[in-house]
């Protein structure tokens, strides 16, 4: 059955892959599912057709046969469920990567993200510095802790899973802020993530939507 998610017409990150289609292009290629791309307009994901498969009007979707998805970590979820490779076979180290998965959006995802909205939307904010300085120790604090849990591990827990796809994404969004660089396992652990094939290919293909739309 073929499998049909939604990305961005044109990424508002210029092809960097941070939008979060690029999380489920990872997962489908970790496994080694093909997939097709439906590109939709800030004005289509407001239309009722993309509303009909994702409430808040937002990308990605995730369609196969007759199952509609919405929310990147449950397509993840699904990915790793339904395919080999992504969630580990013994139950308790699933539930642990589950765990990592729920971990890597509720609470690391959540100060990355609210720091990257706070730069594109209130800079011109007269409590602006107080704010993002505020957001960024909250962000030290829990690399702080990752970066303790982590060690000289190569993954979050034992081989590469959902959890470490997802941690991965998300401490993406902080590369090159100079935040994650001061904690040296921690960016060696997103470098590792992005040297994975499966990466790499999910990465240029996002790309190419950039490339095409600005060459169109
Ligand atoms: N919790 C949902 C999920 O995980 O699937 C959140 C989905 C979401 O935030 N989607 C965003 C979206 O559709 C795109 S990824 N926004 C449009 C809208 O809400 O109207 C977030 C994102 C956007 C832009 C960049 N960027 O430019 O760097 C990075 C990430």
């Amino acid at each position: 059955m073929t499998i049909t998610i939604t990305a961005f017409e044109r990424s508002p990150d210029r092809g960097r892959g941070l939008a979060r289609d690029m999380r489920v292009r990872w997962a489908l290629e970790e496994v080694g599912q093909p997939y097709e791309v439906r590109l939709v307009s800030f004005k289509e994901m407001k239309e009722p057709a993309h509303l009909a498969l994702q409430p808040f009007g937002q990308i990605p979707t995730y369609e196969e046969g007759d199952l509609a998805l919405f929310e990147s970590g449950a397509i993840v979820f699904h990915i790793g469920e339904r395919h080999a490779g992504l969630l580990p076979v013994d139950a308790n180290a699933r539930a642990r990567a589950l765990t990592w998965m729920f971990a890597a959006l509720n609470t690391v995802e959540t100060p990355i993200f609210d720091r990257a909205l706070v730069m594109i939307l209130d800079r011109d904010k007269p409590w602006y510095d107080q704010r993002l300085s505020a957001l960024e120790d909250s962000i030290r604090k829990r690399l702080i802790d990752l970066s303790r849990r982590l060690g000289d591990a190569d993954w979050l827990d034992g081989a590469f899973s959902a959890g470490d796809l997802l941690m991965v994404s998300v401490l993406l969004r902080l590369k090159g802020s100079g935040i994650l660089e001061e904690y040296p396992n921690l960016s060696a652990y997103v470098a590792r993530g992005e040297a994975r094939p499966a990466y790499k290919r999910a990465f240029a293909a996002q790309l190419a939507v950039f490339t095409a739309a600005s060459a169109g």
